[in-house]
């Protein structure tokens, strides 16, 4: 892979869009890659996925304005539905992601860190959709995540403006969850995916699930979804490890054992 490179340290793996020469962006190239290492994450031995930037200055600074720049509005539509599908297949992969934003996230780049389940960031991150200043909308997804993530008002005012904003901003309005220097950022990335990994494996993944599709649908249909995914626990070696340690008091146990339960 030319763009794309991927490492695993025990259960976590780290995702690094790698084209230095244009901050990072996404062409059709970096979507292709994007797709194979995600088609070959094993989550059977993979509990938590960090995706961030190479360098210093850029996590994403967008989609490739190059590449777009001749398209037809077939050809658009086309890579609108190219990069929808990569950040669909991104956001619905079983297990948790974490997006270290690493400097600029704009357009596409604030687009998928949006298809991670969590968004932290470095103090020089800088985040923003600003499509409608070069005559597009935020077409891979933006317009959609960052309504249900922060609020409608908030997003169209976003994404009307194309106003960029930095990482304080980003924190107050909830689109991150934390702020750290950016020598930081990655060893608190890993504490945090290291962390979840310590958590039953099947558990963690019904919550996102859970979270996910409950998410879409009105609260009477996202609870029984939720009751599903609660009774799919049960009977897991997990589950009959992590309730009988807690009953019989033996927290060594517990520590030793949840951590390397698998499916
Ligand atoms: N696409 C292509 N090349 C880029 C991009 C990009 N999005 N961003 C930066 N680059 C390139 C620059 O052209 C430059 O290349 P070169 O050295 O060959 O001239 C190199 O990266 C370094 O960039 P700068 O010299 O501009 O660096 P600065 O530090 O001066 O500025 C900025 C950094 C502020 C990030 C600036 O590069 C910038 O404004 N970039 C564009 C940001 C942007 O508008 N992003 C949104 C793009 S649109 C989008 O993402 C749409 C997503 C939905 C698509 C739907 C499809 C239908």
């Amino acid at each position: 892979m030319e763009f794309i490179t991927y490492e695993q340290e025990g259960y976590v793996g780290v995702i690094t869009i790698n084209r230095p020469q244009a901050l990072n962006a996404l062409n059709s190239q970096v979507l292709d890659e994007l797709s194979e290492v995600l088609d070959n994450v094993d989550i059977n031995t993979t509990r938590a996925i960090i995706l961030t930037g190479a360098g210093e200055k850029s996590f994403v600074a967008g989609a490739d304005i190059g590449e777009m720049s001749t398209l037809t509005k077939a050809e658009g539509e086309a890579f609108g539905k190219k990069g929808n599908d990569v950040f669909l297949k991104l956001e619905k992969l079983p297990i948790p992601t974490i997006a270290a934003v690493n400097g600029f996230a704009l357009g596409g780049g604030c687009e998928i860190s949006m298809s991670c389940d969590i968004r932290i960031c470095s103090e020089n991150a800088m985040f923003g959709q600003p499509e409608v200043g070069l005559g597009i909308t935020p077409g891979f997804g933006g317009t959609q995540r960052l309504a249900r993530l922060v609020s409608p008002g908030m997003a169209k005012q976003l994404i009307y403006t194309a106003r960029n904003i930095k990482a304080d901003e980003a924190y107050r309005i909830g689109l991150v969850n934390a702020v750290y220097p950016l020598e930081e950022l990655m060893a608190n990335a890993k504490k945090m995916a290291e962390t979840i990994a310590k958590n039953a494996p099947i558990a963690v993944r019904n919550c996102k699930k859970a979270i996910n599709d409950g998410l879409q649908v009105a609260i009477d249909e996202a609870v029984v979804i939720e009751e599903k995914l609660f009774g799919d626990c049960f009977e897991t070696e997990d589950q009959k490890a992590g309730m009988g340690n807690f009953l019989e008091k033996d927290k060594e146990k517990k520590l030793k054992v949840v951590p390397f339960q698998n499916k």
